[in-house]
């Protein structure tokens, strides 16, 4: 499915450092509007659906105990080619691999501990979305 949308979540490593307004400045900076957005906080079962596809992973406990333990920031972006775009401005999983500039450098840590997800495609760009978004709360 075509679309100009992504989706996104600072995760709680940004939140607790209080990096929510210098990462949103960087995303509206870099061209995206945002369509949707909310501060929450995941459960576990819902860690373990959003991140099913790495449950066979070493690191999934890890992940979900990190993706639960305090606010999120959940949006839907929108822009030309949004999903590349934003995995551009996003860079490598590991902050250490991430280029210059890009919001992983400058606000991430580690690999496991990495300030923010962007959807890979456009279709998991819908899902999540759908996932955190009903179609009411979207402009
Ligand atoms: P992505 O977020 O860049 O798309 P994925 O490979 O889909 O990367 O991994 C999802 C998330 O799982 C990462 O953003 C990171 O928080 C965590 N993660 C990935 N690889 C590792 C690892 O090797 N150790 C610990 N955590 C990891």
């Amino acid at each position: 499915m075509a679309t100009n949308r992504t989706f996104t979540m600072l995760k709680p490593d940004a939140v607790e450092k209080g990096h929510i307004g210098a990462i949103l400045e960087k995303i509206s900076a870099s061209g995206f509007r945002i369509v949707a957005m909310k501060l929450t906080q995941m459960t576990t079962a819902d860690a373990e659906e959003f991140y099913a596809i790495h449950n066979e992973r070493p690191f999934f406990p890890e992940l979900v105990e990190y993706m639960t333990r305090g606010p999120i920031v959940a949006a839907i972006l929108e822009k030309e080619n949004a999903v590349d775009d934003f995995r551009a401005l996003i860079g490598a999983t590991n902050p250490a691999d991430a280029a210059e500039g890009t919001i992983r450098k400058m606000f991430a840590d580690s690999i496991s501990e990495n300030a923010v997800h962007g959807s890979d495609s456009d279709d998991n760009a819908a899902i999540e979305g759908a996932f955190h978004f009903s179609g009411r709360d979207q402009f």
